[in-house]
């Protein structure tokens, strides 16, 4: 795929003729060919040059397996010696869900500040939905092994083999870098912390509290190694939510979250309970799609400030919420919501399928269209036949029903060539199904389908839900050494006792809108 051999436009008598030698729209940078050289990648010191690791994924480059493997195991090992409660400090960058869309990380990482300046916490759900979360994976991991001490990432309820496998990213893995690497990633996210005390003063986690944690001691006492089992307290901090009518339900300590199909509902009560029991301000968690990128709930009456605040860091989810992005910025006692807006960025077919499966549609409707015509001729030709008249009506009515089913396929193609697109991106939303009687309903009806952000969130609720056929409640088999011992030593310690140290003034909100970018 070089462009520098390539000979002069070739020409058949007058008429120029496309060179497919040559870049046909040459305002397309081209991608990043082979895997990344490994001066590129590795500074003298054996650590990520980061910046070049960020633009060659950016270019849709990829990295030699070696050297994915590496990153992955040293990433590994790092995370197996943290706590499962990490204690982090500001001036820190709190993040949401991710979920796969690289383009907006970076924007991100533009917005929420430089990492070696400031510190970094994000919430999980890495991965799945969206099609770059294998770039996700390795950018983030990059900036841990470079900023271990500032540089945070805990586990969301997407981080695990359970929801990977239903959804992209097991796909993704095996289509951009083979099984092995999907398997030593899925040993990278069993070794994740859970959760994280900010400042001493803010719990951050990925969904939740739960009726089995009382205390942050018991965060700590969690064996977080394995694959996250459907109940209990690690299930309870990556997937549950608080109630719908938080803001007016005084009442309601938990219930069971419906929307997920496991885990709790935490209500107003249970969080305040929960805060001044542990001598907390604030719950932060993510977690939840929300149109400005967070979302703020009820005050506490004690210090005026939110009890909850959920981030959500993937701006224009699934290319169909139209939503904003969000992190928040704590410095010196001041909070602040910086919004972002979603980038764009480069196509991939639904369950990055191939062109040829993707064009068999078109293939099946003009076939459909000739055999219609065939019919049809038999049809007229029939007409002239001298055969008795019973006959040649059965005949006809055969043929005749023939066409019109014929006629019914070639609408259905019709439909599915002109509409592929909106029809892919409700396959997303619907585990690779399209809603019955959808095609034959036509263009409008699928518009219907997608539009604003509650439109989408109604097709998408589905997916909320945690995945049936669920896994064996199993911990991790681990083959990496540090995984290993990390467990090992785990189970014979005690939990470390946290000392907090309150600051004592209520923190500031600050709203600011100006930071917002387009
Ligand atoms: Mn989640």
């Amino acid at each position: 795929m070089s462009e520098e051999g390539a000979t002069a436009t070739p020409t058949v008598g007058e008429e120029e003729v496309v060179d497919y030698t040559k870049r046909i729209v040459d305002s397309v940078p081209y991608p990043a060919v082979g895997p990344m050289p490994a001066d590129l990648l590795w500074d003298e010191n054996k650590k990520p040059r980061v910046n070049n690791v960020k633009d060659w994924l950016f270019r849709e480059g990829r990295l030699s397996i070696a050297d994915l493997e590496e990153i992955l195991e040293r990433t590994t090992s790092i995370f197996c010696k943290e706590p499962t409660l990490l204690q982090v400090q500001s001036p820190i960058t709190i993040c949401g869900d991710v979920h796969g869309q690289y383009y907006d990380l970076v924007k991100l990482l533009e917005v929420g500040g430089e990492p070696s300046e400031t510190n970094y916490l994000f919430l999980g759900d890495y991965v799945d939905r969206g099609m770059f979360s294998i770039e996700c994976v390795i950018l983030l991991y990059c900036y841990k092994i470079l900023y271990p001490e500032t540089f945070f990432l805990i586990r969301g309820n997407h981080e695990c083999r359970h929801l990977t496998e239903y959804f992209t990213f097991k796909e993704e893995c095996r289509v951009k870098y083979g099984d092995e690497i999907y398997e030593l990633v899925m040993e990278s996210f069993d070794a994740l912390p859970l959760a994280a005390v900010m400042n001493g003063q803010f719990l951050c986690v990925h969904g939740g509290i739960s009726p089995s944690i009382t205390s942050l001691d018991s965060i700590m006492e969690i064996d977080r190694f394995m694959e996250p089992p459907q109940s209990g307290p690690m299930c309870d901090l990556m997937w549950a939510d608080p109630i719908e009518d938080f803001d007016n339900d005084e009442e309601t300590t938990f219930t069971f979250n419906e929307a997920r199909g496991c885990s709790y509902s935490y209500g107003f009560s249970a969080v305040c309970d929960f805060l001044n029991r542990n001598n907390l301000t604030c719950l932060i968690r993510a977690h939840e799609a929300q149109d400005l990128g967070y979302k703020m709930y009820k005050r506490n009456p004690k210090n005026k400030f939110p009890t909850v605040i959920t981030l959500f860091s993937a701006p224009n989810y699934l290319d169909a919420y139209g939503n904003k992005g969000a992190v928040m910025r704590y410095s010196k006692n001041v909070m602040n919501i910086r919004q972002f807006q979603w980038q764009p960025h480069p196509y991939w077919l639904p369950n990055f399928m191939d062109v040829l499966t993707w064009s068999a549609p078109f293939v099946a409707e003009k076939v459909a269209e000739i055999l219609l015509a065939i019919l049809k001729i038999c049809d007229d030709e029939d007409k002239s036949a001298e055969e008795k008249e019973a006959e040649k009506l059965a005949r006809r009515q055969a043929i005749r029903q023939k066409v019109l089913l014929v006629g019914k396929l070639a609408r259905m193609y019709g439909v599915l060539v002109h509409e592929r697109e909106a029809i892919m991106q409700l396959k997303g939303f619907s585990d690779g199904h399209i809603p019955r009687g959808l095609l034959q309903a036509g263009s409008e009806a699928i518009h219907e389908c997608i539009g604003n952000f509650q439109k989408a969130k109604a097709a998408d609720r589905q997916n909320e839900k945690r995945p049936a056929a669920p896994v064996p409640f199993k911990r991790s088999t681990s083959s990496s050494a540090a995984l290993q011992a990390a467990m090992l030593q785990r189970q014979n310690s005690s939990p470390h006792h946290l000392v907090l140290t309150p600051l004592g003034s209520t923190p500031l909100i600050e709203e600011d809108s100006s930071s917002s970018s387009s």
